[in-house]
């Protein structure tokens, strides 16, 4: 089939509110549980629902594409597409009845991203973004906020889940609070990706993401007029992803690489 982005757009965006849904009528479920489950358990099972919906859907469709998703791995295809899934970004907040965890699906094709969704079905809001058709919200064009001074960003970002990472976290966050406006923690790297594109945060920087966290989100700040890169202008890789309107971004990346946000810390002496 034609992997036009605009195509491949629609079909992530027809997915991505199927799952959002199923995802949704499984959270107003979590607190009337019965003791047989934990909660966690729960999330975990409707994660891998969620996904398996979303791969029944997109390989039907186009039956010859490949996809990576966050539960289940890579099934590779024959053709040039690849679907990158994340089926609840922000767990947590899924798992505490909060409303920002999203459906995230990117469409790569021949290696790029060129179509993107991430939906909030809490929100009732659905971000998408082709490459270079632009980045909009429930239909409206999205740019990010002009550039600012650091010291009067909001920026945004997020822990890892190992203690010995969250505790070099903490050391870089020391330095980095008392520089820009204030810090969020918003529990969802998509989220908090779209609200850069919607100007509803300055800036974002984390540590310790996978692919299906940044992918879509990635191609809508971006059209949104933010840079997303690592250090030294390299592409997003899980050491560190950050995101905001050219100027401040450098000056955000400028503060972040000596700390080392992009490491664990230095590794205790020998
Ligand atoms: C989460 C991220 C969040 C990060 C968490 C976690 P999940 O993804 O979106 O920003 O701080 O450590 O990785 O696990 O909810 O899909």
């Amino acid at each position: 089939p034609a992997a036009e982005p605009a195509h491949l757009l629609d079909l992530a965006v027809d997915v991505a509110r199927e799952a959002g849904q199923l995802a949704a009528r499984g959270q107003a479920g979590i607190g009337v549980l019965e003791t047989k489950s934990s909660p966690t358990d729960v999330v975990t099972e409707m994660d891998r629902s969620v996904e398996e919906l979303v791969r029944k859907r997109l390989l039907s469709a186009r039956p010859g594409d490949s996809v990576l998703g966050e539960e289940s791995g890579s099934e590779t295809g024959s053709s040039e597409v690849r679907w990158i899934v994340d089926p609840i970004d922000g767990t947590v907040n899924y798992l505490y009845g909060r409303g920002e965890w999203a459906v995230s699906i990117a469409a790569e094709s021949r290696g790029e991203v060129v179509a993107g969704v991430v939906a909030i079905p809490a929100r009732g809001e659905t971000y998408t973004a082709t490459l270079g058709g632009g980045a909009f919200c429930e239909g409206e064009p999205l740019r990010v906020n002009d550039t600012v001074p650091l010291e009067t960003a909001l920026v945004g970002t997020g822990f890892g889940y190992s203690t010995d990472r969250r505790a070099h976290q903490a050391e870089v966050l020391r330095t980095v609070l008392p520089r820009v406006r204030d810090i969020r923690r918003g529990g969802s790297a998509a989220v908090d990706l779209c609200s850069v594109a919607h100007g509803r945060a300055d800036a974002y920087y984390e540590r310790g993401l996978n692919a299906w966290d940044w992918s879509a989100a990635e191609l809508i700040a971006r059209e949104a007029g933010a840079r997303v890169a690592g250090l030294n202008g390299a592409p997003p890789t899980p050491d560190l992803v950050i995101a905001a309107a050219p100027g401040l971004f450098e000056e955000l990346h400028d503060l972040l690489e000596p700390l080392g946000a992009d490491t664990d810390g230095a590794s205790p002496a020998t």
